[in-house]
């Protein structure tokens, strides 16, 4: 390969030994990574870094520096930083929105009867999700419903002046409190374009009121876009129940004929997993010399299709260049976010075909076949044929597929959830919130997001959650973060419960969850607002979300969609522990609003902390400090009752 920055020394970039032995032979023979570029970018822009670069207009850019204290417009350090970070919600918005969108126009096709291909698979999520929005369900057809209920969807993006409906999904002091600080959307698209509107040259100079914008439509972001999405996949594909996979580089086969999907959008990843069980198919790849066809994942899509169909995951975002370096995909199937640009010419260096599939996504030396959802099996299947042809091209020479692969269960969606704590007969949160307030759960946290080369890869992720779980904290996870613990045998209950403590132990034991929970993809964050929801309506542990002992971390983030991400949780009230911080250095306002100030206005706040034992430190203490203003911490004395009080209990 030519053109590309220097081969660093190999180091060890993860705790992953499949990721280090794959950079080994990446620099071995000359082919470079993730790694060796962020090498070369070294040492980054700290204007970047600090949030201070400025370059909205054309008079600029503008860098501010203890001599130039302000921009050519008069802009200063505070206006430059929260400005910057505000364009970054909005694009982290837009990214979840849009794929929510689509998703909208899945079930209308669906629900029109445009495509065959698509079917409602859980009527009683669309029947459940219907009454959410007072939609009638009484004498209807699914379809009727499902027509009904993606045009309601669709008006969710536009301008409307009222509120977003779904917000109505949050609890109802949070919702208030949204309208009281006006950062209640009442549009996605709207919201969006206040903030460009709002970070324009000349517009909106006030930090506090420009952070405040931002935090609006990060809830258009998680209460609606992402809860749109998540909805719509749970109707379409069916809601996640608890199935077993594996997990790494090493399920790659050397005998199968390799598809790896990689990207967000579960609507093709969908139809190929149903295809790589066509019979025909199966004959034509062994006629070909493979033993049969391997559909797995890389980033979110292999999340969505592990939920939904238990395919395994090659790996996290940090893995996927390294998956073609194994020599043996034949091809690898991209749609939108998180697929590096990177990926055409490592697979030069292979027969790999990388075919580029979303109407708005093309990646420069990809094949472009246009996904289309109306012929949906026919488009996946004639991707799994050119996988088959392909797959005479391989070199087995040059395979080399790590050993690597580790057992998972997922598909914690809140719907399963309830069913496990509750049994067959009675869905409840019940056991979950009685072992919160008698503290053998002391609460529950959402571990989320990427992994990035700034850290060691998956070793925060990783840490974080066994010292979370040691310390008797119930995880949820998502995304990349969920695919690194799954890696290290976190998601397979057994090994979860040694790492765990005695009474986070106990209460997994009997009522049968495992101690970390996989609830899906990034949109799927929208799962774990609703669970901590659900734990709040369940009773008993205060009125708000910012009541509740629960917080959120992202260890390792690195999209801008972790930035919308992070700001929906502050906003709905959760402390969020980020392993690096936001581009806030150079504002000294912006990160005390965020970081202080902010819990006296939303409940919820940031906190930067790299080192993952000291973040569990930290989430633990305002685990305490919640538990202790909920007064469940006081230990109740034990009396022994008479006759009388126990027919009365
Ligand atoms: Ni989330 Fe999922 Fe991974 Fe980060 Fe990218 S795949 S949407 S952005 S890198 S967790």
């Amino acid at each position: 390969m030519s053109a590309h920055p220097p081969i660093i020394a190999v180091q060890d970039k993860s705790i992953d030994p499949a990721t280090n032995e794959m950079v080994v032979l990446a620099n071995d023979n000359q082919m470079s990574t993730v790694w060796d570029r962020f090498a070369a970018q070294k040492p980054q822009c700290k204007f970047g870094t600090d949030g201070i670069c400025c370059k909205i207009c054309h008079m600029g850019p503008c860098r501010i520096t203890p001599k130039a204290k302000l921009g050519v417009c008069g802009a200063d350090a505070d206006t430059i930083v929260a400005r910057n970070i505000l364009r970054e919600i909005a694009a982290g918005t837009a990214a979840h929105s849009d794929h929510g969108r689509m998703l909208v126009r899945t079930l209308k096709m669906v629900a029109q009867g445009k495509s065959a291909d698509y079917q409602i698979k859980d009527p009683e999520r669309l029947r459940n999700a219907a009454l959410d929005f007072d939609i009638k369900i009484e004498g209807r057809t699914d379809s009727e419903i499902a027509l009904e209920l993606a045009n309601f969807f669709m008006t969710q993006f536009a301008w409307s002046d009222e509120p977003n409906a779904t917000l109505k999904l949050a609890p109802k002091k949070r919702q208030e409190l949204w309208e009281k600080l006006e950062i209640a959307p009442s549009g996605i698209d709207s919201s969006i374009v206040e903030v460009m509107h709002r970070t324009n040259m000349g517009v909106d100079h006030s930090y506090r009121h420009l952070i405040m914008a931002g935090l609006k439509c990060s809830l258009a972001d998680g209460w609606v876009g992402s809860a749109i999405a998540t909805t719509c996949s749970d109707i379409l594909f069916g809601t996640p129940k608890p199935v077993r996979s594996r997990v790494n580089l090493g399920v790659l086969s050397d005998e199968k004929v390799n598809i790896i999907v990689h990207g967000h959008e579960p609507t093709l990843s969908e139809m190929l997993a149903v295809a790589s069980g066509d019979e025909e198919l199966l004959a034509y790849a062994k006629s070909k010399g493979a033993t049969g066809i391997n559909v797995a994942g890389i980033c979110c899509t292999a999340n969505e299709a592990l939920m939904r169909h238990g395919l395994p995951i090659v790996g996290n975002f940090l893995q996927q260049e390294l998956a073609i370096i194994t020599g043996a995909v034949e091809v690898m199937v991209v749609d939108v976010q998180c697929v590096m640009p990177s990926l055409a010419q490592v697979s030069k260096c292979f027969h790999t075909e990388l075919v580029s599939t979303s109407e708005i996504a093309q990646s420069m030396g990809a094949e472009q076949i246009t996904f289309d959802a109306k012929a949906g099996y026919e488009c996946a299947c004639q991707l799994i044929r050119k996988a088959i042809d392909n797959f005479e091209r391989r070199d087995k020479t040059r395979v080399h597929i790590p050993n690597e692969s580790m057992e998972l269960v997922a598909g914690f969606s809140n719907e399963a959830i309830f069913q496990m704590l509750g049994g067959q007969f009675r869905s409840t949160f019940r056991p979950l919130n009685d072992a919160i307030i008698d503290g053998r759960i002391r609460g529950v946290v959402g571990v989320v997001g990427c992994t990035n080369p700034k850290i060691q890869s998956d070793s925060a992720h990783v840490k974080l959650t066994e010292e979370l779980i040691k310390r008797n904290i119930l995880v949820l996870e998502t995304g990349c973060a969920a695919i690194a613990c799954a890696k290290f045998g976190l998601l397979t209950p057994e090994a979860a419960l040694a790492k765990a403590g005695d009474t986070l132990r106990e209460v997994c034991d009997v009522v049968g969850i495992p101690p970390v929970l996989h609830m899906g993809s990034c949109v799927d964050n929208s799962r774990i607002l609703m669970a901590a929801t659900n734990v709040l309506l369940e009773g008993g542990l205060g009125e708000d979300l910012s009541d509740l002992p629960v917080a959120g971390a992202a260890p390792e983030w690195m999209s801008e969609k972790a930035v919308a991400i992070g700001n929906y949780f502050v906003a709905s009230g959760i402390y969020v522990v980020l392993g690096h911080p936001l581009y806030v250095a150079g504002s000294e306002n912006v990160d005390r609003l965020l970081r202080e100030e902010m819990e006296g206005i939303t409940g919820g706040k940031f906190e930067w902390e790299p080192d993952p034992v000291l973040a569990a430190d930290k989430i633990l203490a305002h685990i305490e400090k919640k538990r202790d203003a909920l007064r469940i911490n006081v230990k109740k004395e034990r009396k022994a009752l008479d006759m009388k009080e126990r027919r009365a209990l």
